[in-house]
């Protein structure tokens, strides 16, 4: 049945058809997803201007539509996840073009080329690459700026990493209204985009040509992404907003990355506005929020409800207060809600329970779960478990948060993220320490 389906989808899409009537199916919890966004296809009413939003001082329902009615099973998340996705880039990171008229390149052992051409503007950019050992096609992990999971942990789970220099698609250091880059060489340097969002559009047109390549070197259909610090924001963002990558690895990602923009009071983390200010990491729309998170729609909460039911592994470390952990640590466990509701709980890991406080230090406490996580979603072989576990250090509290609740949306059964205490923080022990209250 599903070969006859896809054989009537084919010829659909041969014949021009315009509208692919998709039959309503399962999505398993490991969703090998084909396509940049799933729901391009969805009508998503016109969005109010950030003056006419109301207040909201929780972290927004993920599962509520715009209309105000909420979703109630799992074909109606892909549309709600365009929802949020349009959201995101109205009012947080500006928008993601879709792909471009012309995009071509070559992938070979050592490099990857990749060129775009649109309405009379063209760019190039070019990335290494690193094989494993053994035979191909390989899965990739898409490295960004040399700072991300260790590359020799990346290649020993048996994957290839691809050397992504975030600053040839968009630069940092430059004026908003002058921004610069392979992206902005296209869509203009005065485009309100910002640099995380043109640095996912880069990595899209890597694994567009990877795809176009035919799959004899690296597999297109198992593209991993890593990066740490600002380099982590761009991992955040590059994995929401491409459905084919099946693994997201963001460390340390600090303020504009996972930390709810809500921000728990008192915690110590980078201001939105110093953010906001260092470099033009976000779009230029979220001027209107840097003094006012509580009057965006949606928090990043729900760019982890983006990823769901796709592999998504949040490294971050408690010992910095700059980089919001206990925020983040809430951002994660309400993204945790959409896996929970599509059944998919074990696929989100969040591991701030570290001992070495260095920012981006290579650390022992990870390496088996990323290789795990690389083992699942790229290789997909093995078992990772889901991991929250997270550092007394850093605790944020989920329930003072939200004023939802979890609806089953009944994708298959409901599997859970195993909760861990931490265990190695010498510091503090969690049966001694009281909640935060802040948190
Ligand atoms: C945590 O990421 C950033 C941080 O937001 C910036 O304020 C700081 O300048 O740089 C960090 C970083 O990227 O470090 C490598």
């Amino acid at each position: 049945r599903i070969r006859s389906t896809l054989v009537a989808l084919a010829a659909a899409v041969t014949a021009g058809a315009a509208v692919v009537v998709v039959p309503a199916l399962t999505v398993p919890a490991q969703a090998a997803v084909g396509v940049e966004d799933e729901g391009a296809g969805c009508t998503v009413s016109a969005l109010p201007d950030a003056g006419s939003l109301p207040t909201n001082a929780k972290l927004p329902d993920p599962f509520k539509k715009i209309d105000g009615t909420r979703i109630s099973n799992v074909a109606d998340w892909t549309c709600r996840r365009e929802e949020i996705k349009k959201q995101a880039e109205k009012y947080v990171y500006g928008e993601k073009p879709p792909k471009p008229t012309s995009v071509t390149g070559t992938v070979s052992a050592t490099n990857i080329t990749v060129n775009v051409s649109h309405q009379g503007k063209s760019s190039s950019f070019s990335a290494s690459v690193s094989l494993p050992s053994g035979t191909g096609p390989f899965p990739a992990v898409v490295v960004l700026g040399g700072f991300g999971a260790d590359t020799n942990t990346i290649k020993a789970a048996g994957a290839a990493v691809i050397n992504y220099d975030p600053y040839a698609v968009g630069k940092e250091g430059t004026a908003r209204t002058n921004k610069q880059g392979a992206f902005y060489s296209i869509y203009g340097a005065t485009s309100p985009t910002g640099l995380l969002m043109a640095w996912s559009w880069g990595v899209s047109r890597i694994i567009d040509v990877i795809e176009q390549a035919g799959g004899s070197i690296l597999r297109a259909d198992a593209t991993g992404v890593t990066g740490c610090s600002r380099f982590g924001k761009g991992a955040f963002v590059i994995g929401a907003f491409d459905q084919r990558i099946a693994l997201t690895m963001p460390i340390e990602s600090g303020s504009a990355g996972v930390p709810i923009f809500r921000g728990i009071p008192g915690e110590g983390a980078q201001s939105l506005s110093s953010a906001y200010g260092e470099q033009p990491w976000l779009g230029d729309a979220f001027s209107s929020f840097v003094s006012a998170p509580t009057k965006l729609p949606i928090d990043t909460h729900e760019i982890v409800g983006m990823f769901a039911p796709r592999g998504l592994f949040i490294m971050d470390n408690p010992h910095i207060v700059n980089l919001g952990p206990k925020s983040g640590s809430v951002a994660a466990l309400g993204g945790a809600e959409v896996y929970k509701a599509l059944g998919a709980g074990s696929n989100i890991t969040y591991w701030s329970d570290i001992t070495d406080g260095n920012h981006c230090a290579n650390r022992a406490e990870w390496t088996t779960p990323l290789q795990q996580n690389i083992k699942k979603y790229l290789l997909k072989t093995g078992n990772d478990p889901g991991t929250i576990r997270i550092s007394s250090k850093a605790q944020g509290s989920l329930p003072t948060w939200i004023d939802w609740t979890t609806p089953a949306l009944g994708a298959g059964p409901t599997t859970q993220p195993t909760t861990t205490p931490p265990t190695s923080d010498p510091t503090t022990s969690p049966t001694t320490s009281p909640p935060p209250s802040s948190g």
